[in-house]
């Protein structure tokens, strides 16, 4: 069993600094360690480099940083895909969710084809340029990813689309844009709202998620830690109230591992600026550990 950890300390897909300590953040609540302790050989990437947003100018606000977030993600890109060829899962540290855009590139690349996701966030990550009401890019990803919008997103080095539309699954959503329900309503994307949570349980959700996303190529876990409830991730850029449970959160991974699906994972948006002591860095170990196949006997 193989892990390869990539940094991606990109904080230029939204407005609040301190997403790009995520990385180092989540390296300091022992990382390595725990995954060692599971039996992986850990192999550290490093980071790629991200520019400080102090030091560029916003171009274009329908999408502020686009072509310094897509250099980045080419980056990114290539060393997942390289992970990937050496064969290691790939573990992403972000950064904020913009860096999915690389991660999933990365892994079209190296499978030669589109694969699945399963999208756990309070958000969609549903908008384009056109639709986005912040100009936020970290509220792009996933479309992108769709290969919705390729004039934007057109980048030698990202393969796109990376994502199959009707192997998209979303976990813990509760906040949508307009234009990102009226996708949802003609789009083949299964959606678990909280609400849905609420009624069906969170193991159901999440065996029904990766029923819909499993298939060839690959299938990744995007793990945005604003999914979770604020007072249990409360180092998050964009909180929305009513979130996952720790436990919600714990078994959701736990059923990802039992799969046996996943052939990458990322978590991203950890804000240690906004953070308590590093709680939400602290929990983001802990839920790759579940989902990587830490169990308690
Ligand atoms: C919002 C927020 N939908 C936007 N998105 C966030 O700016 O597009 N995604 N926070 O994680
Ligand atoms: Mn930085
Ligand atoms: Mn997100
Ligand atoms: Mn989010």
């Amino acid at each position: 069993k193989a892990v390869s950890i990539i940094g991606a300390p990109l904080d230029l897909g939204q407005t609040r600094r301190g997403v790009d300590m995520g990385p180092s953040a989540i390296r300091y609540a022992g990382l390595e360690e725990r995954l060692a302790e599971i039996g992986y050989a850990v192999t550290e990437r490093g980071n790629v480099a991200a520019p400080e947003p102090e030091a560029l100018t916003v171009r274009d606000a329908r999408a502020r940083y686009l072509p310094e977030i897509l250099d980045a993600c080419a980056a990114l890109a290539a060393l997942v895909e390289g992970a990937v060829r050496e064969g290691a899962r790939p573990l992403v540290l972000g950064g904020d969710h913009a860096i999915a855009l690389g991660t999933l590139a990365g892994l079209a690349a190296a499978a030669g084809q589109p694969g699945g996701v399963i999208w756990i966030d309070a958000h969609g990550d549903l908008n384009t340029p056109e639709t986005s009401p912040s100009g936020n890019v970290h509220g792009m990803p996933l479309a992108a990813a769709l290969g919705r919008a390729p004039e934007w997103f057109r980048h030698d080095g990202l393969a796109l689309p990376a994502v199959t539309p009707s192997r998209v699954a979303l976990v813990g959503i509760r906040s949508l844009d307009p234009a990102e329900r009226a996708y949802l309503r003609d789009a083949d994307i299964r959606v678990f709202t909280m609400s849905d949570i609420d009624r069906i349980g969170i193991e159901r959700a999440v065996r029904e998620a990766l029923d819909h996303v499993a298939g060839p190529g690959f299938v990744h876990a995007s793990l945005d830690l604003d999914s979770l409830d604020p007072e249990v991730a409360p180092g998050v850029g964009t909180p929305v109230r009513g979130g996952l449970t720790y436990r919600e959160a714990h078994l959701a991974c736990e059923l990802i591992a039992e799969s046996e699906l996943l052939g990458s994972l990322e978590v991203v948006e950890a804000n240690p600026i906004l953070d308590r002591e590093n709680t939400t860095a602290l929990t983001a170990v802990e839920l790759v550990a579940s989902a990587l196949g830490k169990t308690i006997l």
